[in-house]
């Protein structure tokens, strides 16, 4: 598998045609896992080589100007979507120009002269090129004239509605972290670097966290959360807290988490936190005496939770 944004380095290999499909892929949800799966299926059926193309960055971002916060950063999506192993992912640069393009542009010099499509497989609610030109419709046309072929995935349904990165994201910032996880099939998760915070959790509460240097991404709701916590190839069980400490009177939004039983220096340590149930709202105590009692029931409570074999962590090292 190879991460490839030039195309022209591809078309060399492609003789053999290719199978592939198109997306943005927020979040590399079950219906974009499905939609993988397809694009696998019909390269292997049909001995070509399998493709997902997506872009970088998000097209709105250059369309808008703005986006709503991503479930995955562009590395995760990559990193998730390597993990369904296509033989190339092509992450192409979205600029202004791309922008311009008409679909058949796009579809001719992208799709048929860079990658050879031969498959194409594409989501029920897919269109591209400038003002969406590029339906379902068109591509069926152009995919006569190119000689290729069209394939719509149905959407995937959980709970009677349709799986979407829209929907993921609401749930995400509602809370509802267990009720993702299906959708994702894995627990919503971030990554970030150990960074000093405050100074206070180990030296006055007792209870040491490491603060995460956060990125532009999609947090949920504040609140505290049982997680488990991945650093250096091995996996923790712990407690988040995604908030602004009110307590203490604080104005920005941290993310923290403690790590049971845990007390190597981690600073500057890349990590990754997976958010497996919310326990409760954040609260502002009169006195850190009130805090730490209820940081102790919190511990407790996760503490049961992980204990559940159905919350246990899909490894994926970092
Ligand atoms: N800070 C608050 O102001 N209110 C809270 O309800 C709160 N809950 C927390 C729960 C846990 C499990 C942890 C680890 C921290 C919590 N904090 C809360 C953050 C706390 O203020 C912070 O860890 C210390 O100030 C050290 O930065
Ligand atoms: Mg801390």
């Amino acid at each position: 598998m190879s991460i490839v944004k030039d195309i022209s380095k591809l078309s060399l290999c492609l003789n053999q045609g290719s199978s592939l499909t198109i997306g943005n892929f927020d979040g590399v949800h079950i219906g974009h896992q499905a939609l993988i799966s397809k694009v696998m299926e019909k390269s292997r059926e049909k001995d070509l080589k399998s493709i997902v193309v997506t872009f970088d960055p998000h097209p709105l971002r250059v369309i808008l100007g703005q986006t709503p916060p991503f479930i995955t950063t562009t590395e995760q999506k990559l990193d998730l979507i390597s993990q369904l192993s296509p033989d190339y992912i092509v992450c192409l640069e979205f600029n202004k120009e791309m922008a311009r393009m008409s679909a058949e542009e796009f579809v001719h010099y992208y799709l048929v002269q860079g990658l050879g499509v031969k498959e194409l497989v594409i989501g029920h609610d897919y269109a591209f090129g400038k003002d969406r030109q590029g339906d379902i419709h068109l591509l069926r046309q152009l995919g006569q004239d190119y000689n290729f072929h069209v394939q719509q995935v149905d959407p995937i349904y959980r709970n009677n509605s349709i799986v979407s990165s829209t929907r993921i994201r609401k749930l995400i910032q509602n809370g509802q972290v267990w009720q993702a996880r299906p959708l994702l099939n894995r627990f919503f998760q971030i990554i970030g670097n150990v960074v000093a915070g405050q100074k206070r959790g180990g030296p006055l509460l007792g209870v040491p966290t490491a603060n995460l240097k956060l990125r532009d991404e999609l947090f949920p709701k504040t609140g505290v959360y049982a997680v488990w916590i991945e650093c250096e190839q091995s996996i923790y069980p712990g407690v988040a807290n995604v908030g602004y400490n009110p307590t203490f009177d604080m104005h920005e939004l941290s993310v923290e988490v403690h790590i049971f039983d845990f007390d190597t220096d981690i600073y500057d340590r890349k990590i990754r936190v997976y958010f497996v149930q919310r326990l409760r709202d954040e609260k502002k105590f009169s006195g850190f005496e009130e805090l730490l009692n209820q940081i102790k029931m919190d511990i407790t409570k996760a503490k049961e939770i992980l204990k559940d074999p159905e919350t246990s962590p899909e490894i994926s090292f970092l």
